[in-house]
């Protein structure tokens, strides 16, 4: 299972080729629609996201609702391409002299992007560097999300912290009423007194000029037990589950279970300890490891967070150096997002949902869901008996 994407910022589309899908999957614009929707919305998002209504089209792989087992093309239409056309065109038309950018914003990849690429342009860097390109990778995780929830996983995605202010559950929440609470809040905040502080401290930085970072938090339910292998680096799930996550723009860390945390407190208080029974087979009664030892996911619930810095396209000046001149100046900016962690949240759950589907069709294989699921199932009766 492999796939690439394509597309600016303020191109005409944003592409994407999912390769070795199964068939037989059922697919529907509304339903990767719908976390196109949930990627656009959240407390504290700025111009762009009233240009967009981001809806994805199937071009191929997928006939009369289901996959085909073909190569899926998936295109996300950027209306703000009207605005842009000439300015963005690939030929000898294009207006090359207008919208050039010469003044790196700090925390971007403008800088280092153009000393590496050799561009003047500072646009050729930013337009592809830009999170739009996250509206077609959640697309791309939605059908992997698919894909699990025929299979009985669950996602679950919250914001845990939005700059000073963090979360607190009360009582230990099943994935039902976490999904339940965060669905219900504009930030995707489970704890109300949290997200009306979120909500006025984004209000603050916005009047500031200012942007914020935060947390989200990611939960799988139902993963079968023994994905990933212990024996090579590049099987860990872990480390895939990390580097997809800190793969997306402003991601800066990344934790599993109890994480940071784990390296404050004795072992005695961080490893979970083994029970048996013969309705669960082996279970723990706690869950610090995140659902993974070793590399491998042990069957209890997949908790992985990441910490996201503050946009880096900020209206409070900052300073730097135009390219061209050398001269410093203090950026200005036209368009931001005060804070953009709850789509950061939707994108994280997208590629987790990824990463999880490749290492499922690696452990169990098939061509066709059908035989895909009976794999799944007979190893999933299969461990309840060792
Ligand atoms: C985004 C679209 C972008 C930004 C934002 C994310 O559109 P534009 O640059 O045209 O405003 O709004 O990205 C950034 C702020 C950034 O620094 O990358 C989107 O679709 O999520």
């Amino acid at each position: 299972l492999r796939f690439l994407t394509a597309g600016e910022s303020h191109g005409p589309v944003l592409t994407a080729i999912v390769e070795g899908m199964v068939a037989g999957l059922p697919l529907s614009r509304e339903y990767v629609n719908r976390q196109l929707a949930r990627r656009q919305g959240g407390y504290g998002r700025g111009g762009r996201m009233k240009i967009e209504q981001d809806q994805a089209d199937f071009l191929s792989g997928v006939r009369g609702g289901l996959t085909t087992g073909s190569p899926i093309t998936l295109q996300v239409v950027n209306k703000d391409w009207a605005n842009w056309s000439e300015i963005m065109a690939p030929g000898p038309e294009a207006r090359l002299e207008e919208r050039v950018v010469t003044r790196p914003r700090p925390g971007h990849a403008d800088l280092a992007g153009a000393i590496k690429y050799n561009q003047q342009d500072i646009r050729n860097i930013l337009e592809r560097s830009s999170a739009r390109e996250t509206a077609v990778r959640v697309a791309v995780g939605t059908i992997a999300r698919a894909l699990l929830a025929e299979l009985g996983i669950q996602m679950t995605g919250w914001v845990r912290r939005i700059g000073s202010v963090e979360a607190v559950l009360e009582e230990e929440q099943t994935a039902d009423q976490l999904r339940e609470l965060a669905g219900a809040s504009q930030l995707l905040c489970p704890d109300g007194q949290a997200e009306a502080a979120m909500i006025r401290e984004i209000d603050r930085a916005r009047g500031n000029g200012d942007s914020l970072g935060g947390v989200f938090e990611i939960r799988v339910d139902h993963v079968p037990a023994g994905l990933g292998s212990h024996v090579q680096w590049d099987r860990k799930l872990d480390s895939r589950l990390a580097g997809a996550l800190m793969s997306i723009q402003a991601i800066k860390g990344v934790e599993i279970g109890l994480g940071f945390g784990a390296a404050a407190v004795p072992g005695s208080q961080v490893h979970d300890e083994i029970f048996y029974s013969p309705e669960k087979s082996y279970y723990r009664a706690t869950n610090r490891a995140g659902g993974i030892e070793g590399g491998i996911s042990n069957g209890e619930p997949l908790v992985v967070r990441a910490a996201m810095k503050p946009i880096p396209t900020l209206y409070k000046p900052l300073r730097s150096v135009d390219t061209g001149s050398k001269e410093p100046f203090t950026a200005s900016v036209e368009r931001s997002d005060a804070c953009a962690v709850p789509a950061a949240c939707v994108v994280g759950e997208a590629v987790v949902a990824w990463e999880i589907a490749v290492a499922i069709l690696e452990k169990f294989g098939g061509d066709s869901l059908r035989e895909l699921r009976e794999r799944v199932d007979q190893w999933r009766s299969w461990i309840r008996q060792v």
